[in-house]
């Protein structure tokens, strides 16, 4: 892949100087689902695919970056100086929302660059391009100029610069997992402290199967900020009767307790499964240590249920596509991945039950919703680092 793509490099920047490669991975998560935002626990994995970029240093203040999956767009120019949102330049502006946040932070970018970048995560499949992009845009800056800094503030960078620079008001799980991967493991992450644990994903004849939906995910960002409120009015009312930061320092049996504070019904809800999906992704983590696969399905499908029932986060086509894993033999577990309204499920099916899940789930929604699913079975891989 490296020396195909630095042959890609120079047919479109010419030859000679000193190439560098990077690479960052897509995620999925496993359970752990709106809990980033709300200092809780989430659960991903880095995969073995994502963004490889191959790039050199120019003696001049140009910025060059070419992405071979949107070649119609061509190279995109800029002056290392003047780093602003530009509409047109779509894509690029990912990379270069990192470079200035980077700059903004005090770390010193003095000269251009030109930049190839490959992407080989299934197309809007809810597999966090944007933040594997970000994030091995920030693991080549920190290489090429020899900057000083640490991998989690390139997380915290990286998702500054997609809520400041992109405004997409994100939570920290994409870009920790990305840059926290470790193949072969998930990674329990806490959005709060920033702490992070390595689980290793033995899965015994099973592997992890991703089912896209293919249904756009129209109003996302709305209803996504709107559960951000809901569950911010919730913390404010609770904090009247208790000292807390986040839902996420809320045990199950403390909630019960307090729950009577917070005044309105869907505010409740939404909150219950904060907290509650918070114990489950920890309970999750203890059983996949004791080698409870089966027990780690079954809170993976009442995740998706939380998340159908009280966050209401799922809709047609993710509940019909979970619907139909759960129906099948040899599934484990299954439930959407993501923001939800659409994009992902992940489901852990037996090795030989793969192909014939994947026939019987495709058709049972196909029949009901007119859609066609993709699935994917992935491999879990490392983290951003330079290759
Ligand atoms: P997706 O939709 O998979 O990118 C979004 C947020 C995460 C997290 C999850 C819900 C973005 C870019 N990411 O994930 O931070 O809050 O929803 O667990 O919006
Ligand atoms: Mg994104």
């Amino acid at each position: 892949m490296k020396e195909k793509l630095i042959s890609q490099f120079e047919k479109v920047f010419g030859v000679g100087g000193e190439l560098e490669a990077f690479f960052a991975p897509g995620r999925v998560n496993l359970i752990g689902e709106h809990t980033d935002y709300n200092g809780g626990h989430a659960f991903p994995c880095a995969l073995s695919v994502g963004t490889y970029a191959i790039a050199r240093k120019r003696t001049d203040k140009n910025i060059q970056l070419y992405s071979l999956n949107f070649e119609e767009i061509g190279i995109v120019s800029f002056n290392v100086e003047e780093l602003v949102y530009v509409e047109e330049h779509d894509w690029a502006n990912y990379p270069k929302g990192v470079m200035k946040i980077f700059k903004e932070f005090g770390l010193n970018i003095d000269s251009g660059v030109d930049v190839l970048l490959f992407g080989n995560i299934p197309n809007g499949a809810g597999l966090s391009s944007s933040a594997s992009v970000e994030l091995v845009t920030s693991v080549m800056l920190k290489e090429l100029f020899d900057l000083d800094i640490n991998i989690v503030d390139m997380v915290k960078l990286s998702q500054k610069a997609e809520n400041e620079f992109i405004g997409v008001s994100c939570g920290i799980m994409d870009q920790f997992a990305i840059g926290m991967g470790k193949v072969d493991h998930a990674v329990l992450l806490d959005c709060q402290k920033l702490d992070y644990t390595y689980s290793p994903i033995k899965l015994d004849g099973a592997s992890l199967v991703i089912a896209n939906t293919n249904k756009r995910r129209g109003l996302l960002d709305s209803k996504y900020n709107e559960r951000r409120s809901e569950c911010e009015r919730a913390l404010n009312q609770l904090k009247e009767v208790v000292v807390i930061d986040s839902l996420g320092d809320l045990t199950v049996e403390k909630f019960e307790q307090l729950k009577v504070a917070i005044t309105n019904e869907i505010d409740r809800k939404r909150a219950k499964h904060a907290v509650y999906e918070n114990a489950r992704t920890i309970e999750a983590v203890e059983r996949l240590k004791n080698g409870n696969i089966q027990g780690f399905g079954e809170l993976m499908n009442q995740s998706h249920i939380s998340l159908r029932d009280d966050y209401e986060v799922t809709g047609f086509e993710l509940d019909t596509l979970v619907e139909a894993a759960w129906s099948q033999n040899g599934v484990i577990g299954s439930r959407m991945t993501g923001a939800g309204f659409g994009g992902c499920t992940i489901s852990i099916v037996e090795d030989e039950k793969v192909d014939e899940f994947i026939e019987n789930v495709g058709k049972i929604y196909k029949e009901k919703t007119n859609l066609t699913a993709d699935f994917y079975v992935v491999q879990i891989g490392d983290g951003a680092r330079k290759i």
